[in-house]
């Protein structure tokens, strides 16, 4: 019985797209259209050549990835203090011996880098980073940067801009050229941090705004978003947050949002990104490498979703024991776009069960996968890791619905991929 949908095959053969496909085809086609086809990358923490040195690339930075620095410290005897103190081309020359000379590189991070060496021609197993230098000290990165995107197979990448980041502010004041590949992010953790900073930061700034958040605070705050959306073109706007986060709050911070940035984001028709469930630092002597992860409790989310209908989230949350819940919310709040799967959920055996259970709750309604990706390269390998984790889960997922009965064609696939890792963005974001 299983060959009903494939008995209703259209002339023209299995290349014609309309064909329905047969169990065995299935599997080809979507590891076919998942290597053929392009991704937008909607958020990482690179940057375009603009930027200059706030972009990472080569191996150095490959190499002293923080995901690679706590993995470090399980092996190596040296104390968080004596690698702060080393240069940095120093701590890649002793991540490399510890990782990948004296032990197997296996863990998902350290794969990657292998992953990356290969993909470049160079070597995996030297005893030292002379040839990998070499290579990427003669890259110019104007010509670079595309060529790692084309051989990611991402067509644009979101960044993560904050304008409270001082390097990054000098930047945007002088002014600078949108790039076709990289879209910004209006990233708001430091407005919404222990309000005496960010108020010291947005005063020097020239807003008006009281250590109390008193008087005209609010509205100049409000100023501050216009301008920085003024400044950026954001695709959305963003906030990592606690696993302790709690909304509606009486806090500083929860007024904010509240009061700023859920009116700015239906002001300039802005979906916010919130990424929720980490604990920052944890262990602070590992510094960027010290958070963890913790429950979250969701209802905050619902709040958000429930109270400001007007208002679009794109939702990630880090702790494995609230995907499920987020995938209820998702079916209850059509406001809500879950998306990616974070940091310490990047994983092939984790992003399997948490993408089985989005289609299985969402259908292709959510977007499976961003990178992350901190240094040029490592998009890299994250796309190639997405593509060949997901290879399996849609060729199961469409041999599920052709035993059902259900016609399975090329097209279709296609035309669901492109809205996975496409559409479901753009159409978010109104780009
Ligand atoms: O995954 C990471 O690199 C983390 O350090 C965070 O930057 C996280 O992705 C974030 O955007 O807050
Ligand atoms: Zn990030």
């Amino acid at each position: 019985m299983e060959a009903k949908a494939f008995e209703q095959s259209e002339p023209g053969g299995e290349s014609h797209p309309r064909y329905a496909l047969t169990a065995e085809q299935i599997h080809s086609a979507v590891k076919d259209v998942l290597a053929t086809s392009q991704f937008i990358d909607m958020h990482t923490h690179l940057y375009s050549p603009a930027f200059g040195k706030i972009g990472l690339w080569g191996i150095d930075e490959l190499l002293t990835y923080h995901y690679l620095e706590a993995e470090f410290f399980r092996y190596s005897a040296m104390t968080p203090e004596q690698y702060w103190s080393l240069s940095k081309a120093a701590q890649a020359e002793a991540i490399w011996q510890a990782l990948f000379v004296d032990n197997s590189p296996v863990s998902e991070a350290t794969r990657g880098v292998v992953a990356v060496l290969t993909a470049f021609g160079l070597p995996t197993d030297a005893s030292g980073l002379t040839e990998a230098r070499t290579f990427f000290r003669s890259q110019a990165v104007e010509e670079h940067i595309p060529k790692v995107l084309a051989m990611a197979g991402i067509t644009s990448v979101v960044m993560t801009n904050d304008p409270l980041d001082a390097e990054e502010q000098l930047v945007w004041m002088k002014g600078i050229e949108p790039h076709p590949q990289f879209q910004a992010v209006l990233r708001l953790d430091r407005l919404l941090r222990e309000w005496s900073e960010p108020w010291a930061m947005l005063a020097g700034q020239g807003y008006a705004v009281d250590n109390q958040l008193a008087g005209k605070s609010m509205a100049e705050i409000r100023r501050f978003l216009t301008d920085w959306c003024k400044r950026m073109a954001p695709v959305y706007m963003a906030i990592s947050l606690p696993d302790s986060f709690q909304f509606p709050e009486d806090t500083v911070a929860g007024k904010i949002l509240r009061e700023a940035v859920l009116p700015s984001c239906r002001e300039f028709n802005l979906p916010l990104s919130t990424m929720i469930g980490v604990r920052r630092q944890v262990n602070p002597r590992l510094r960027l490498g010290g958070d963890g992860v913790g429950r979250a409790d969701l209802r905050a989310l619902e709040n958000l979703c429930l109270n400001y209908p007007d208002n679009r989230f794109l939702v990630s949350v880090l702790s494995r024991e609230n995907q499920h819940e987020l995938c209820v919310y998702a079916r209850k709040f059509n406001n809500l776009m879950p998306f990616g799967c974070w940091w310490f959920l990047n994983n092939p055996s984790v992003v399997e069960e948490i993408t089985r259970e989005r289609i299985e709750m969402l259908g292709t309604s959510f977007i499976p996968q961003h990178s992350d990706a901190r240094v040029l390269e490592q998009v890299i390998y994250k796309w190639r890791n997405t593509r060949h984790t997901l290879t399996p889960i849609l060729t199961e997922t469409y041999r599920s619905l052709a035993r059902d009965g259900g016609k399975v064609t090329r097209q279709g696939i296609q035309r669901d991929v492109h809205r996975l890792f496409c559409s479901n963005f753009t159409e978010w974001t109104g780009r």
